[in-house]
């Protein structure tokens, strides 16, 4: 298929573009740089080194013999993303292109706004390219699970069913995200539902977990193909921050008690997921949702499964239950559906002992890279415009 990747310069984007060339599809990638520039903005890095956009490709080319086209450009401006989608005529796009961190948007108004216009524009302006050049178009938008928060009954896959007062419908599961990041979500979710319905347009909306793994077929032919890795309070999570934590012989941060549990998958499943979704496309005017996520634990069960892997590399590890700078439960039911992948084919990837041994290895690899100052929580959710970020010392 001719597959254009959003966000094709990201953690997971990147990696993507790879793996969908690899296997025979026509790739393109389009991305702005601008995840590069909060990095600048942040005083942080990729903890593992990336090569630039371009350089990529051009290894990519070499070591597999296939091209990926690359646009550089930003998904807010309609004058530059409506050519792309003309030129290129892609029969999906999967679309990473967002900011994606909730400490950023919480960071203070700015940054919240920016967040919500940078998301919700950007795919707007590709929901109107597709109607208007590519109506056929499957787009496999990158969602989040922590659109649905964590309520006290099963989550379902985007809908649910309700009889109220003896009349029955089937409508979207009740959102309480989390951050305003998360909440650009929601809104793109319901934007891309109003598309779906108005223009027929065919939408996959994927509610990913939280994602971890450094490594895929393609990054492993070429040091040069390696995707980010961050570890920084605004950027890293949970378990990058934890591996990278024990490697620097800092106590993990728990924040709060640790009992808040989240859906996490393998980034090898990611691919896979993606490619499943686009290759089984939605129908015409259908809004699909996927929960893309393997498995369950909670923050305290990954710093005790981080402990652990670490104390085999003779690494003693402490935990630090920090007081928390979010506002969530650290104690809740969290019980969601993730039938639909399955159904499909996919074959998960479950966290293991290998899989943590091997990021510990890559983290140590790059020990002297790790900047102590970032790791402690700077944005805290309760303040507003005053909490510019703050570097803590
Ligand atoms: P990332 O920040 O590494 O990559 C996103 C890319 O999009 C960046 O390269 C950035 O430069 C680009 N981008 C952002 N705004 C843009 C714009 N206006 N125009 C053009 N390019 C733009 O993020 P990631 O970890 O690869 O996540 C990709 C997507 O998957 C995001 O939408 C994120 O919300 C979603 N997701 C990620 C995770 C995770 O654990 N990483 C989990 C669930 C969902
Ligand atoms: N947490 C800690 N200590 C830390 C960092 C995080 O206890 O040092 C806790 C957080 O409070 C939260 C949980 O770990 O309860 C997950 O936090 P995270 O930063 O790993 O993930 P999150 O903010 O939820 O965001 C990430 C991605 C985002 C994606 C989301 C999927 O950055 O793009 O949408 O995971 S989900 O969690 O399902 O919403």
């Amino acid at each position: 298929m001719r597959v254009l990747v959003l966000g094709g310069d990201g953690y997971l984007g990147w990696p993507t573009a790879m793996y969908l060339s690899q296997r025979g599809h026509e790739v393109a990638v389009l991305d702005n740089m601008v995840r590069r520039s909060w990095d600048n903005e942040l005083g942080a890095e990729s903890l593992v080194p990336i090569a630039s956009l371009q350089e990529r490709v051009a290894v990519w080319r070499e070591v597999s013999g296939k091209s990926v086209a690359v646009y550089v450009g930003d998904l807010c401006d309609y004058t530059f993303i409506e050519p792309v989608i003309k030129e290129f005529a892609p029969e999906a796009i999967i679309h990473y292109g967002e900011q994606r961190a909730a400490p950023y948007s919480m960071i203070d108004r700015r940054h919240a706004v920016f967040t919500q216009v940078n998301n919700i524009v950007g795919t707007l302006n590709v929901a109107y390219a597709m109607a208007d050049h590519v109506p056929d178009c499957h787009m496999v938008k990158l969602g989040t699970m922590g659109e649905y928060g964590t309520p006290n009954i099963d989550i379902e896959e985007g809908y649910i069913t309700i009889t109220h007062k003896g009349r029955t419908d089937t409508l979207p599961f009740p959102k309480q995200p989390g951050s305003f990041y998360h909440l650009s979500k929601v809104h793109d979710s319901h934007n891309l539902m109003f598309c779906c319905r108005i223009w027929g347009l065919r939408v996959t909306d994927l509610n990913q977990g939280v994602v971890y793994g450094v490594d895929t077929d393609e990054i492993k032919l070429h040091e040069k193909l390696r995707t980010r890795f961050d570890y920084d309070s605004v950027f890293g999570t949970v378990l990058n921050r934890f591996l990278v934590q024990a490697v620097a012989g800092m106590p993990l941060t728990v924040y709060g008690k640790g009992g808040q549990t989240r859906g996490f998958l393998d980034i090898r499943d990611t691919l896979a997921c993606v490619e499943l979704a686009m290759l089984n496309p939605a129908e015409k005017g259908e809004f699909r949702v996927f929960n893309q996520f393997t498995e369950q634990f909670s923050v305290l069960d990954l710093a005790n499964a981080v402990r652990e892997a670490a104390g085999a590399h003779g690494i003693d590890v402490t935990i630090d239950n920090l007081p928390n700078p979010r506002v969530e439960k650290e104690d809740h039911y969290y019980n969601a559906v993730n039938t639909h992948l399955l159904d499909l084919g996919l074959q998960p990837h479950y966290l293991s002992d290998t899989l943590l041994n091997s990021v510990l290895q890559l983290v140590q690899q790059h020990k002297g890279r790790i900047d102590s100052r970032l790791v402690l929580p700077g944005v805290n959710w309760r303040e507003t415009g005053t909490n510019a970020f703050k570097v803590s010392a």
